[in-house]
Parts: C-alpha cells; sequence; structure tokens
C-alpha cells in the first residue's frame, strides 16, 4: 500500500524541518543516528541560506503502508518545480505558519492543487510561535479555498495544528498535540491510493530530474500504469499530444539500466517497481520533464508538463576588469561557454543563448534567485565571470502590443511605515489590489507591478522600514508595458585609481556615502566602492592616505569609526546595479563596476549619450 504526498507552503513555513520529524517519527533513522536539522537540504547552498532549493523524495512506513513524501522549494522561483511535482503525487499537505498567514506562494501552490483535483490536509504550522493566531490564520485558509472555487471535497479538508519543530499535530487546538500521530493518521484517510492497474501495460511521466555525471539524466515519476523491471526494453515517447501514439520519429527505444525507489533519506536499488510508487530510472538519452515512458507494445502518451517560461535574462561575460583572472580558476570564454548549457541538462527552466559577442551569453530564467544560485554555484566552483543588470524578457501580445512580466507583491510593515512604503511604489508603477490589517499593529500590502519596477526596491524597503518590512513576490502574469521607469535613486562613489583601501579616506567619505568596501580592500578605478547619499556618481579615491604632518595628531583622527561596509550579495548586486555597471563575480569577491573603466571615458560617453539625446 502507498500514498504519494507533496508538501507544498510558501518560503519558511515549515516544510523541511517537519519532513525531518516525520522521518524520525516513523523510525526512518537508527537510534543512535545523529542527524542534521533540515537534513533533506543537503546540498551546501541550501544549508547556507537555509531554504529548499530543489525538490527532494524521501519515503516512510507507518502503519504498514509506504508514504513517498516530496518536501519541495518555498521560493517563488522555483514554484514551477512544485507544479511539475504537483503531476506525481496524490495528495498534498499545505503548510500554513500560524502567523503569517497564506502568503503569494500559499496562494500559488494552493491553486494548482485544487486544481488538478487534489485533495489537500492543511497543517496550520509553527502554532508554538508567541504571535501565532491559529484560529484567525485557519479562517484565511478557508477563504482562500473558496476563492480558488475548491469543490465541496476539497473544502472538507482535515485541518491539523502543527509544530514542526516540536514534531507535534493535533486536530483540536484545546489539546496540544504530543506527536506526529494525528498527521500520519490524516495522511492514511485523506490520501487516496494511487490509481492504475499493476497488471496493465507500463506507462510513467517524467515528472522531474536528477543528474548524476555516471548515469546521466534520471526520469523521476509515479507509474501510472503497470510494472518495470531492470533490463525491460521500454520507449521514451517524444512530447506532443496525449493518447495513442503512431509515429516513430523521436522516439527512444532502450534498456533500463537503472531503477530507484525512494526510502528514508536513501535513494535504494530495486529490481522491479509497479503503478503507484513514485521511481527514478535511468538509461535513456533523450529524458525530457513532460516525456512518457510505456511499454515497448502500448505506446501511449500522458498529457504533458509544460516547463515554465522564463522572465528575465541576464548577460554572463568574460571577466576582462584590471584584475581579471586573478582569484578565478575558469576564466576562459570557452569555460565559461562549456559551463552554461551543461548546467541545462539539470537546470530545466533555465535558457543559455549566444549573441554577437563570444565573450557574452545571455542566460535567463525565474528569477533574481534562480540565476543568483547558478552564479553562486559557478564560483564556488571556481569560475570568475561578469553579470550584467537584469532585464525583463517582454513578449508581443495578440494585437502585436508589448507586454512585459507582472509580480504580485506582498508587503508586511508596521502601520507607521505604509505610507512611505506606497510613496515608494507608486512610481514604480505598482497597483495596490489589496489592504488588510491582520492586527499587532502590521498591515498586509497587496500590489500588482511590473517585475521591473521592483529592481532595486528590496534595499529601499529595509532601510525605509528599518528592517522591521518582511516583502515577497511572485510572478503574476504578463500585462502591458508600463513605459519607462525611473532607476535608482542614488548614485555611487566610483573609485577613481587602482589601489588599496585606506580608512582615513572611507572616514572622510562615510559622511555622505554608504561603503561597500573596507579598509585593505583592493579596488581599481571604475570599481563601485559605495552608495552615495545623493543622486549623481561621484569619482572619488578611496585609497587617499592622511598627510603627515609635523603637528601632533589629535587620538580621534587616529580611530577613525567606520561604519561597517554594506555586504553585497549576488542577488542584492543584481537587483541594485544600473544599465552601465556589472558585477564582477570570483570565487573569493563580489565587486561592482561602471562597464566604462576610466572617469575620462565616462564622461565622453554621457556626452555622446546628451547630445543623441537632444537631436
Ligand atoms: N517556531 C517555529 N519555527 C519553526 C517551526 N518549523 C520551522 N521553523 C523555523 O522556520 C524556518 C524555516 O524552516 P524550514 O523547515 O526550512 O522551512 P521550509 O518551508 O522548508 O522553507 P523553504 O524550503 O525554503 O520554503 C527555520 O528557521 C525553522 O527552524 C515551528 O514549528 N515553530
Ligand atoms: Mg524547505
Amino acid at each position: 500500500m502507498i500514498r504519494n504526498l507533496a508538501i507544498i507552503a510558501h518560503v519558511d513555513h515549515g516544510k523541511t524541518t517537519l519532513v525531518d520529524q516525520m522521518l524520525r517519527q516513523a523510525g526512518a533513522f537508527r537510534a543512535n543516528q545523529q542527524v542534521e536539522e533540515r537534513v533533506m537540504d543537503s546540498n551546501p547552498l541550501e544549508r547556507e541560506r537555509g531554504i529548499t532549493i530543489l525538490a527532494k523524495n524521501t519515503a516512510v512506513r507507518w502503519g504498514g503502508v509506504k508514504i513517498n513524501i516530496v518536501d519541495t522549494p518555498g521560493h517563488a522561483d522555483f514554484g514551477g518545480e512544485v507544479e511539475r511535482i504537483l503531476r506525481m503525487v496524490d495528495g498534498v499537505l499545505i503548510l500554513v505558519d500560524a502567523a503569517e498567514g497564506p502568503m503569494p506562494q500559499t496562494r500559488f501552490v494552493t491553486r494548482k492543487a485544487l486544481a488538478l483535483g487534489l485533495r489537500p490536509i492543511v497543517a496550520i504550522s509553527k502554532v508554538d510561535r508567541a504571535d501565532a493566531e491559529p484560529l484567525r490564520v485557519h479562517d484565511e485558509v478557508l477563504g482562500l479555498f473558496i476563492d480558488l472555487e475548491a469543490t465541496h471535497d476539497q473544502l472538507d479538508a482535515p485541518f491539523l495544528y502543527t509544530s514542526s519543530r516540536a514534531g507535534t499535530a493535533t486536530a483540536d487546538l484545546d489539546k496540544p498535540g504530543t506527536d506526529l500521530k494525528p498527521l500520519f493518521q490524516a495522511i492514511l484517510d485523506h490520501v487516496p491510493e494511487p490509481k492504475g492497474d499493476p497488471e496493465g501495460p507500463f506507462q510513467m511521466l517524467v515528472s522531474t530530474l536528477d543528474f548524476s555525471s555516471f548515469l546521466g539524466r534520471i526520469a523521476i515519476g509515479r507509474i501510472e500504469r503497470g510494472r518495470v523491471r531492470v533490463g525491460d526494453e521500454v520507449t521514451l515517447l517524444p512530447l506532443g499530444q496525449p493518447g495513442p501514439v503512431s509515429e516513430v520519429e523521436g522516439v527512444e527505444r532502450n534498456r533500463v539500466t537503472r531503477l530507484y525507489t525512494f526510502d528514508g533519506l536513501n535513494r535504494v536499488e530495486v529490481e522491479e517497481a509497479a503503478a503507484g510508487d513514485i521511481v527514478a530510472l535511468s538509461g535513456f538519452e533523450g529524458i525530457e520533464i513532460g516525456k512518457t515512458f510505456t511499454s515497448v507494445e502500448r505506446p501511449e502518451r500522458l498529457a504533458g508538463i509544460a516547463v515554465e517560461e522564463p522572465t528575465i535574462s541576464v548577460d554572463f561575460i568574460v571577466s576582462n576588469g584590471p584584475f581579471a583572472g586573478r582569484e578565478g580558476k575558469f576564466v576562459t570564454s570557452r569555460q565559461l561557454k562549456d559551463r552554461l548549457y551543461r548546467e541545462l541538462e539539470r537546470n530545466v527552466a533555465l535558457r543559455v543563448e549566444e549573441t554577437d559577442s563570444p565573450d557574452t551569453h545571455t542566460v535567463s530564467g525565474r528569477g533574481e534567485l534562480h540565476l543568483g544560485i547558478l552564479m553562486e554555484t559557478m564560483r564556488r566552483e571556481g569560475y570568475e565571470f561578469q553579470v550584467s543588470r537584469p532585464r525583463v524578457i517582454t513578449k508581443l501580445g495578440d494585437d502585436g502590443e508589448r507586454l512585459e512580466p507582472y509580480e504580485e507583491l506582498t508587503v508586511d510593515v508596521p502601520e507607521e511605515y505604509m505610507g512611505v512604503v506606497m510613496e515608494k511604489l507608486g512610481p514604480r508603477r505598482s497597483e495596490m489590489i489589496e489592504m488588510r490589517n491582520p492586527g499587532q499593529g502590521m498591515m498586509r500590502l497587496t500590489f500588482r507591478i511590473p517585475a521591473r519596477g521592483l529592481f532595486g526596491y528590496r534595499s529601499e524597503f529595509l532601510t525605509d522600514t528599518r528592517g522591521t518590512g518582511i516583502m515577497h513576490h511572485r510572478f503574476l502574469d504578463y500585462g502591458p508595458w508600463a513605459g519607462p521607469l525611473a532607476g535608482r535613486k542614488r548614485g555611487v562613489l566610483v573609485a577613481d585609481r587602482e589601489g588599496s583601501v585606506v580608512s582615513f579616506a572611507l572616514g572622510n567619505l562615510q559622511e555622505r556615502a554608504q561603503m561597500f568596501v573596507t579598509p585593505g580592500d583592493h579596488v581599481y578605478e571604475g570599481m563601485i566602492a559605495g552608495e552615495s547619499s545623493r543622486p549623481g556618481d561621484l569619482d572619488v579615491n578611496v585609497t587617499k592616505e592622511k598627510k603627515l604632518t609635523n603637528m601632533r595628531t589629535t587620538a580621534s583622527d587616529d580611530n577613525i569609526v567606520l561604519e561597517p561596509p554594506r555586504q553585497i550579495t549576488l542577488e542584492y548586486a543584481l537587483e541594485y546595479i544600473e544599465e552601465d555597471e556589472l558585477i564582477e563575480v570570483t570565487p573569493k569577491n563580489i565587486r561592482l563596476r561602471k562597464r566604462v573603466l576610466t572617469a575620462n571615458d565616462r564622461k565622453k560617453a554621457a556626452r555622446a549619450a546628451r547630445v543623441a539625446d537632444a537631436s
């Protein structure tokens, strides 16, 4: 007996922590086994950032039933992957934070799950939080279900109050939970057993991919019908309309070389698997999301899965600044190109295109995090490169009009900062869709805003709300081009010569600037050293030493108190830079620079632009 369940939620609502507890309480670990927290977040970037980037399969046994669990990422950039995963499960567990309530991504994944006819179980999570309001959130979830036109059955979903950390669930708030038994029971009772005749001809949809350098692409999905054995000859059908397939073109016929099922933290090699189970299999060149595996005798295609289209692009450019090649192991255009194309093997929502210049490749993806993670992974592998400001990908509408991506933006702010938030978002062409007052002095505002309008906003938002605000956004749809948008409000400080940064120089500059560099850093002409408090860029000398004189210096001169520099992360940099700037990414540093490095050339370029504008 099998149950297939995906855990879905907004980012950080406690999915992976819950999976820890499910594994533990179902006895997936040996008694004395040392297990790290959030053990499913196994790759280094996931651990470092505390978020799930890739969905992962696991399985536990409870009451004689095998429960396949898919832990999914909650960040909006990976929503497409969650959507694909929903095709290989028969039920979903929707987690909603007992304080935050439904968030944009909760809405997105819930809508997809309901539309597929999946029956949800709802967990109001983190009930141990001091600011938890489980009953309010319970109502909000029901409201969301009604909004999304849930069926009668779906509205009837069981609600549990859970703490992923404590590993507890209860259906009755008056009786605090002691373990996850009520959750396991709800899964057995409410997630339907997978349908599909194990004696019929084999059929399986490729829902997600994995990749190993040894086996190549690995297909993961639920067996819809029949069974499969290692060594079986099966066909892999090309993408197309569902139903019986008569064509031969694009059909791959091959033997299954490896077959795996999931068990606890392991992927277990098996000889055979049958309808209803989730398996991973390899041995085929053309494995792609949405393709169907079938028996040779009955090539019958399942409805495919569309892979989400990218919405933003950046250029990856070979490093050409004065420090190029000093810190990276892989720096040539050939190495960069090979690495980017290799990424396509596993990163299905990514696109890579050549440009007129062999030194530049355009890479498109689902958002800054999606692209930022690729860059971060590459720098850890020893790559060094430069990246341009992201551009939104526009489309043409039915009448040939220009369309651009719009996002849904949700901000939670203390009431007193509502004014400044609205004031800043207005010129960014946002439109308020909803304003709510969930209590405790916080307001929740929801906007529709062109994705372009959000570039650079996060840092302003954090400053404007003194770090108390929380913002989330996710892709909504394509809408009319919103026209020109103002760029960054503040100019930058540009280093006017090469050298080492000196505290004396920063001490003089920090009055009217927020620095990005710290004493001892190396800078070059054209590198960005900080942000000015006013519009317009300034060329500055951050290497300037104090003049030595015979006069006695006052003590205060000698120990200048410097504000800590702003930490520039990749995602921050992507949101921050302007068109005439680049991010220099190396294994050791993330630097911002002007495209045109010398002050003279920049002046000339600015003059030329003014002349062009005037004519
Ligand atoms: N107070 C409290 N905190 C929790 C609970 N569950 C998780 N957290 C915390 O919330 C944060 C996010 O937990 P995760 O389990 O990584 O959340 P997630 O839903 O898997 O996040 P993504 O995969 O990135 O979407 C961590 O700091 C957890 O320690 C809970 O029950 N109570
Ligand atoms: Mg997670």
